[in-house]
């Protein structure tokens, strides 16, 4: 196992001008292929403690369950791919390790996080998410967001209530309708691709999509796609710039190279003919 030379991750998280500490965690693992960014609420520090719980137990929980994924490749019998649902699994465990936490430590009472992570794999990527944390991909110079907020603004616009430029002068927009930790159980959104050799995959919390418009973002990934490193520090520049009202977290990855799964064996190559 072991991604080095295949995929490039870069991140950067950071409190911005206003807030006093960082409640957003974020985790690049190039061991296991993942990728996780978290904006943790509540009072004290407790916002902080969720957001670190999150990635400490996504990334514990993958670690050990993919070994066993190994041993069966292919789709599991949900129609995800057994990537997917592992990474799925690993984050209703952190859901109920949040939760429980809150439940038992007074001062982490109410205490809540968003999620968005991925896990790259075999020319692949799972990503999962909860809340309003992002995903974006830019591919041959189309820059697009993949995943869709869990807001208030977002649901308002899905039912045709408003219109995006709208609900955007209308609404608060940090109202989230759904968090890690809130309740013993949580929907997790889930959507797989085909990950490309040169596509940029962009994971961020509110505090880049907030304080940075949409064509700007776009802009410094594609002018900075052969740096990450700049253009992360860029991105968190440009939040910052624009009055950096809330933590600003930012995880850049990309496919290399191929990054094919090399342990296959003779049905896995047969069952490929045919798909
Ligand atoms: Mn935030």
């Amino acid at each position: 196992m072991g991604y080095q030379g295949k995929l490039d991750f870069v991140g950067r998280t950071d409190k911005g001008m206003l807030r006093p500490n960082n409640e957003d965690a974020i985790l690049t693992d190039l061991e296991i292929g993942l990728v996780v960014v978290a904006d943790g609420m509540g009072g004290y520090k407790a916002g902080e403690i969720a957001s670190g719980i999150a990635v400490e137990i996504i990334q514990e929980f993958i670690t050990s369950g993919l070994d066993e994924i190994c041993k069966h490749h292919g789709i599991s019998e949900s129609g995800y791919s057994h990537e997917s649902m592992l990474l799925r699994n690993a984050i209703m465990r952190a859901n109920e390790v949040i939760h429980d936490t809150a439940k038992s430590q007074p001062q982490c009472e109410g205490m809540g996080t968003t999620v968005v992570a991925a896990l790259f794999y075999n020319n692949r990527v799972s990503i999962a998410h909860v809340g309003d944390s992002r995903v974006y991909r830019l591919r041959r110079g189309h820059f697009e967001q993949i995943t869709s907020d869990h807001s208030l603004l977002q649901e308002l616009v899905t039912r045709g209530f408003y219109t995006l430029e709208e609900a955007r002068r209308s609404l608060n927009k940090n109202l989230v309708t759904r968090a890690l930790g809130i309740d013993p159980l949580v929907q997790v959104d889930l959507q797989e691709d085909v990950a490309l050799p040169g596509d940029i995959y962009l994971f961020c919390t509110d505090g880049l999509h907030d304080m940075v418009p949409e064509p700007d973002i776009h802009l410094t990934v594609d002018t900075f796609s052969d740096n990450l490193e700049t253009a992360v520090q860029q991105l968190v520049k440009l939040a910052n710039d624009n009055g950096g009202r809330d933590n600003v977290s930012v995880v850049l990855a990309k496919p290399i190279t191929s990054f094919e799964n090399e342990k296959k064996g003779f049905f896995d190559r047969f069952t490929d003919w045919f798909s």
